[in-house]
């Protein structure tokens, strides 16, 4: 068996590599990255001399490089993780996205198309429902639920789901797609919530909360996600979408408080600063589907899952030292100074 794992050298996508080399040691992983900013090789290193392994530098829009890739390896299944992943990013300059992740995906599928391919499966995500009320517990997104977007990322993401089905019903190609909630664990780049404030709490500096910080998000470690990939190319039925999120509902200024907590750190450090715009202010993922049909479950508790990673970051400083000394330190400024 050959897999395509695009974006396999960012948070999620390595994590994927990880697992599937370990879960399946007669298994061919291709990673296919174009190492933006979001991608980093030294995430791979533990990997890049593994016989079953073999990194790609390639760029999912650039047609010529995907179809001599698929000519050459002859997958049998490509994940798609490869994206531009953040959403403040995308309120800045949405054209990126539009690309990578309508265009890039495209580009992926007629690949697929062209060579043949047991599974395309399309790793997408929560947001593309929008958001729920807060003061409505009781409600969840389920596959059900209609596209309803709020940001140019979540737009350009419902745009690829839209693109993934109607290649399944006009090409036939055999195709599934994941939704997912906010991942978190180790690997996760230091501009989203959780790594941020860990990587600025362990420098003495300011925790910027966005608005009141009441907004929610479902958290799941991301071993978890990548074990309900696993599953659905595996027995997921083709053409269907299913949710992946465990019931991990949080508010983000009780995961500030709580990072501030276990690293000994004054919650005075916390910065209530301008809001998001167009901010979500719920996710909650219903995963019955995905439980009873493929009988997944999530195997981290988020009090566990977050002193894990909090641990891999007070152990592997070089690997975030290096991120925020570069490039980052640019755009940290860029968006953050005027908050
Ligand atoms: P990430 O930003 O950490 O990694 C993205 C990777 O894709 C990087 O390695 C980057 O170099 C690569 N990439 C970007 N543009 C590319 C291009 N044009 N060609 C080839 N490679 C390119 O993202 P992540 O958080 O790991 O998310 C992975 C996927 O999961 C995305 O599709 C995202 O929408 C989805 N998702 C993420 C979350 C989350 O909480 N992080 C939740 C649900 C779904
Ligand atoms: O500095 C910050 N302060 C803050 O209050 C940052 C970076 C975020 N936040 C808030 C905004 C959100 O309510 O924290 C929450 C989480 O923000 P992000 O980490 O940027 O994630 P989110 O916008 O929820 O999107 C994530 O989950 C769904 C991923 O980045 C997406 O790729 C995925 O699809």
């Amino acid at each position: 068996m050959t897999i395509i794992v695009t974006g396999g050298a960012g948070f999620i996508g390595s994590n994927f590599v990880f697992h599937m080399l370990n879960k399946y040691p007669d298994y061919r992983i291709v990673c296919l990255d174009k190492l933006t900013y979001a991608g980093n090789l030294s995430t791979l290193k533990n990997v890049m001399n593994n016989p079953n392994f073999r990194f790609v530098k390639a760029d999912i829009c650039d047609r010529k490089a995907v179809y001599t890739l698929f000519e050459e390896v002859k997958p049998d299944i490509v994940v798609n993780f490869a994206a531009e992943s953040h959403v403040d990013r995308s309120i800045d300059n949405p054209s990126v996205f539009l690309e990578t992740n309508i265009m890039g995906t495209a580009t992926l599928m007629d690949a697929c198309c062209k060579h043949g391919i047991k599974r395309y499966h399309q790793v997408s995500t929560d947001e593309v429902y929008g958001d729920l009320p807060i003061d409505r517990p009781d409600l969840f997104f389920t596959e059900k639920t209609p596209i309803h977007t709020s940001s140019p990322y979540s737009s350009s993401k419902a745009s690829a789901d839209l693109l993934v089905q109607a290649y399944n019903r006009t090409y036939g190609l055999p195709v599934t797609i994941s939704r997912c909630s906010n991942n978190y664990g180790p690997y996760h780049f230091p501009e989203k919530l959780i790594p941020l404030m860990i990587v600025n709490a362990l420098n003495d500096k300011p925790l910027p909360v966005y608005g009141t910080g009441e907004n929610i998000r479902d958290w799941l470690y991301v071993e978890d996600h990548c074990k309900a990939i696993d599953l659905i190319i595996h027995k997921g039925k083709v053409g269907e979408v299913y949710n992946i999120g465990g019931h991990n509902e949080m508010k983000n200024i009780d995961i500030v408080k709580i990072i501030c907590n276990t690293l000994g750190k004054p919650e005075d450090l916390i910065k209530y600063v301008e809001d998001r715009k167009g901010h979500d202010m719920r996710y909650a993922i219903d995963p019955t589907k995905i439980h009873s049909e493929l009988d997944w479950l999530p195997e981290t508790k988020f009090a566990d899952g977050i002193q894990k990673t909090i641990q891999w970051y007070l152990d592997n400083r070089e690997w975030w030292e290096e991120i925020i000394s570069g490039e980052y330190q640019n755009y940290y400024n860029k968006m953050y100074a005027n908050r």
